[in-house]
């Protein structure tokens, strides 16, 4: 197994002269994203940063920050990348937890990580780092297989978020796994329009495109015009279910204007089958659904060739096994049994960022990570999702843990109880609603926007909606069912 510098270097050396990236206004071959990338290492090397060091990124989606991953991976250090609408107390936490020795950020943010940085921690804008950068390369530092390349923070339904640590031999074999299963080539060119602070945008789509010397159209944004208007000289899109949803909202999405691509790929959160429909019959291409976590990269998936089933995540990826078990008793169940999702293979995780006994808590003693997710198994080995046993919601393909939303509420003294739930959305899929019984005067404006303080914008419900007493079961455990039932159609209706 190569580590993961190596990987890319194979491509670096192969296609020095190809161009790998262009943004609209700027290109770079792979030789310059070496050349760059291994002159960033040497100045994050003067500044600490050794193999296993932690370097903490939240900086927009540009060209530059994709150079310090690789010069991070480079010299055998951790990637930690974070969503850049992290608040402050957001922030707190994750630069605790993880001890950087580097935190880079946006200019504006300057001051707010000089509060929370703490000791040790060198704290610089992109600006800053390649401020005339050393002419000098760094060496590359060699990687063993379980040697940790990343950390993504992951919510949970319980307590502090947890950083799932990923090593070399997990993205490797992933990235290589899905380049052969999507038929990844040098003539590719991928539409990137998700962000890059998740497994999806940064390892998914980036991986594909760097073990198969494609190239990317990189997008700050997803904006379904630009795409739509990118789609006759790219060949591949990665994307999230809502992306999908917005691009048949243009009139402009044809079968001519399609006819370049090969493949669209959607995952991150369900994918209606009515939507696979609807963008089969206006593009004939049928949507490629594939199911993935965090924790696991990429799990299963439809087949590149073969049928690619409306409403199913296809069998699991070449290498990975996948059982579905009793919640609880972990009992494996037969073929066609609903139960929980588990998961083995080179794909999962070392486990959370000092945390051995949350991590121990998640996986079976025969070493099967326990996804939460709740499926089966049906006759031809392809997997259907059914629904979650985590209380969990995903907004736009972005996770919301209604326990961290429920606990601000709850801390209020204009609040006797909230139930945060997940609300079927036109766009989002599912949206986060708050139902909450006050105690005395209510404004749910300004509770939303007390929320926005301390929560990312898309964690703040898009609507707090009152009820004098909530639904509760004879224990006096609040029935979240039966709110998600009563508030189905709230986006819906009229
Ligand atoms: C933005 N907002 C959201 C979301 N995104 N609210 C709920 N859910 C969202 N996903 C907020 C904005 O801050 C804004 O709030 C308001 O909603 C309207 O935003 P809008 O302009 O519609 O948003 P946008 O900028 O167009 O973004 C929507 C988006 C984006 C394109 C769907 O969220 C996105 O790119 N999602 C992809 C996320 C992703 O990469 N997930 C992969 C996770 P305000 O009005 O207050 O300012 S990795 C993963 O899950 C696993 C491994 C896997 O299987 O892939
Ligand atoms: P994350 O923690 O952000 O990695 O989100 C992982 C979760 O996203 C999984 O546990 C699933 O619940 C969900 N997910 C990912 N892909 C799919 C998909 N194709 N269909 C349904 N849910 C998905």
């Amino acid at each position: 197994m190569r580590d993961l510098h190596t990987r890319f270097a194979r491509t670096f050396a192969a296609w020095p002269d190809k161009v790998f990236i262009e943004d609209g206004a700027r290109h770079w071959t792979y030789g310059e994203i070496e050349e760059q990338s291994a002159r960033l290492a040497t100045r994050l090397a003067e500044l600490g940063v050794a193999p296993g060091e932690r370097v903490l990124v939240q900086t927009g989606k540009s060209v530059e920050t994709l150079l310090l991953y690789f010069a991070v991976v480079r010299l055998g250090a951790v990637y930690l990348p974070l969503n850049v609408d992290y608040t402050e107390a957001e922030l707190a936490y994750f630069v605790s937890d993880a001890t950087p020795v580097l935190a880079v950020c946006r200019p504006e943010s300057l001051d707010l990580f000089a509060r929370i940085g703490g000791e040790g921690v060198a704290i610089r804008t992109l600006d800053q780092l390649f401020a005339d950068l050393p002419e000098a390369a760094a060496a590359p530092v060699p990687r063993e297989p379980d040697d940790i390349a990343a950390i993504l923070y992951t919510s949970g339904t319980t307590g502090k978020p947890k950083g799932a640590m990923l090593t070399n031999a997990n993205l490797v074999s992933n990235g290589e796994s899905l380049v052969d299963l999507w038929r990844f080539t040098e003539d590719d060119r991928l539409i990137h329009a998700l962000p890059i602070f998740h497994v999806h945008g940064l390892f998914v789509a980036m991986h594909c495109v760097l073990f198969s010397g494609a190239s990317l159209v990189f997008l700050p944004r997803f904006d379904a015009e630009t795409v739509l208007a990118h789609m006759p000289e790219a060949t591949v899109l990665m994307g999230v279910p809502t992306f999908y949803i917005r691009l048949l909202g243009e009139p402009g999405l044809t079968r001519e204007a399609a006819s370049n691509m090969r493949l669209f790929v959607s995952g991150s959160a369900p994918l209606s089958a009515d939507i696979h429909r609807a963008f089969e019959q206006r593009t004939g291409h049928r949507v490629l659904e594939r199911y993935g976590m965090t924790e696991t990269g990429m799990i299963t998936s439809n087949p590149y060739e073969g049928e690619r089933r409306a409403g199913f995540v296809g069998p699991p990826l070449p290498g990975v096994e996948v059982r579905i078990a009793e919640s609880g008793t972990g009992k494996v169940l037969p073929q066609g049994e609903v139960g929980i999702v588990e998961v083995r293979g080179p794909n999962v995780f070392a486990g959370y960022w000092r945390m051995p006994e949350k991590t121990a808590s998640e996986f079976r003693s025969d070493g099967y990570f326990i996804t939460g997710d709740m499926g089966f198994i049906d006759v031809d080995g392809s997997i259907q999702l059914v629904g979650r046993e985590k209380d969990l919601i995903i907004s736009g393909g972005l996770n919301v843990y209604p326990a961290e939303v429920e606990a601000l509420l709850d801390d209020r003294a204009d609040v006797a109880e909230a139930a945060v739930i997940g609300v079927p959305h036109p766009d989002f899929g599912e949206a986060v609603v708050a139902v909450v019984q006050p105690a005395g005067a209510f404004d749910a404006e300004a509770v939303r926007a007390d929320l926005r303080r301390d929560l990312a914008a898309f964690k703040v419900p898009k609507t707090i909606l009152t009820l004098d007493e909530l639904p509760r079961n004879t224990m006096g455990k609040i029935q979240k069912k039966l709110l998600r039932e009563r508030f189905a159609g709230l986006f819906s209706e009229g």
